[in-house]
């Protein structure tokens, strides 16, 4: 496109922008064709300014991933093992009394929310989650549960031969606070066939959200971008959320994950720069205008870039994690994550925002250390 009429487009869309009207799914495409990064860095930072002024939200988390034997083996995951291989082929199980011991190392009041999720086992259905989230609330009722992937609640219920609201009901009365926002990868069905063939398609994901929100339980959404997709992929991933969310207004965080390449099915691919992250946050920020929150998941992209992704759109950096999770260390993410919430603090200082501990509704809340 000629740099005028660039020039010109991005004018209108600027003022459009300001007036607050949404954009199409064409303009979308528009952005991340054509608009300059340092254009959509002062687009989506207004955007994100008038949403939620200075503030930037983060949480006391742990990540608690039960088993990485998966029924599927989408080519992007070095996490899962195929339930035939053992622990010498570096598959794991951890039991219940392993997530009691993880947890006794957090007084009360240190933690907020444990986030379970872990590869598709085989046996497992909807009374293995019930059980889960039980033993959590017994012995920590004050910990919000976030916990199984659409993909998981779907198996769940099929294997255990219950319809996926019924499966939903059965979790949240055993104390299952919210779903976590993994398994949507790309909603698009022939690159969602390339990279994660076989798992539940674009259509079940929706469902099993809308169904959670329906019984009031709160919900993310991640997008798994830079590897095959394009970015019509991208935006078309994202109109389906925001038309979802048009209708429940259950998610509250939506969460961009830049494909990581190691040790992987599709470990050929090159990863993105950091440049286009920061453009795809901006994006992000700018079409889906009805999720109010956009978390850049440092985890996954370094606890530097997570803290310039705050002026592209950005308000809520995760949480303190700990060094539990490893979907991300096996993918070539940092190898122990875990970081006090002083240091999340620091950061979000260091990058002229104004740190706000949230629980998981993102209510503030007041801190008491660690
Ligand atoms: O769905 C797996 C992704 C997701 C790779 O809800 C990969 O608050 C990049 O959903 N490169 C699971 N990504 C993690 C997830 C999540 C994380 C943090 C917070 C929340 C939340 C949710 O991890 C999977 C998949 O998209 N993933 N392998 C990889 N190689
Ligand atoms: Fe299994 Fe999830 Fe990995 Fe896919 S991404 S293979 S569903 S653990």
């Amino acid at each position: 496109m000629q740099n005028e009429k660039i020039h010109k487009t991005l004018g209108f869309l600027e003022e459009k922008i300001k007036s607050g009207a949404r954009l199409e799914g064409t303009e979308g495409l528009f952005l991340y064709e054509n608009a300059p990064l340092d254009w959509l860095q002062r687009q989506a930072d207004a955007v994100r300014t008038q949403r939620h002024g200075r503030a930037a939200f983060f949480n006391r988390n742990i990540h608690f991933e039960p088993t990485n034997t998966c029924v599927y083996a989408c080519k992007f995951c070095a996490f899962y093992r195929p339930p035939k291989a053992g622990a010498a082929e570096g598959a794991w199980d951890y039991g219940f009394e392993d997530l009691r011991e993880k947890l006794s190392a957090y007084p009360t009041g240190s933690l907020t929310e444990v986030h379970i999720t872990g590869g598709v086992h085989p046996d497992r259905g909807v009374e293995y989650g019930e059980q889960l989230c039980a033993f959590v609330k017994n012995i920590r009722p004050e910990i919000h549960v976030k916990a199984f992937t659409a993909v998981e609640v779907s198996y769940f219920a099929r294997k255990s031969g219950v319809t996926v609201l019924e499966a939903l009901a059965r979790l949240q009365k055993a104390g299952l606070d919210s779903l976590p926002g993994g398994g949507a990868e790309i909603f698009d069905p022939e690159v969602r066939k390339r990279i994660a063939g076989g798992k539940a398609p674009a259509h079940t994901w929706l469902e099993v959200h809308e169904a959670a929100h329906g019984l009031g339980l709160l919900s993310n959404a991640t997008m798994l971008y830079g590897h095959v997709e394009e970015y019509r992929h991208r935006i078309d991933h994202m109109q389906r959320l925001r038309d979802l969310q048009d209708r429940t207004a259950g998610f509250k965080s939506f969460i961009p994950l830049r494909y990581r390449n190691e040790s992987n099915a599709l470990s050929h691919i090159p990863e993105v720069t950091p440049e286009e992250d920061l453009r795809n946050y901006a994006v992000a920020r700018l079409f889906l205008d009805n999720i109010p929150h956009l978390k850049a998941y440092w985890v996954m992209l370094g606890l530097e870039m997570a803290g310039w992704a705050l002026a592209y759109g950005v308000d809520d950096l995760d949480g303190t994690v700990d060094d539990t999770t490893r979907i991300y260390s096996m993918a070539g993410g940092m190898a122990h994550p875990g970081i006090s919430s002083n240091r999340l603090k620091e950061l979000i200082s260091a990058h002229g925002r104004d740190p706000v501990e949230r629980d998981s509704a993102y209510q503030p809340i007041m801190s008491n250390g660690r």
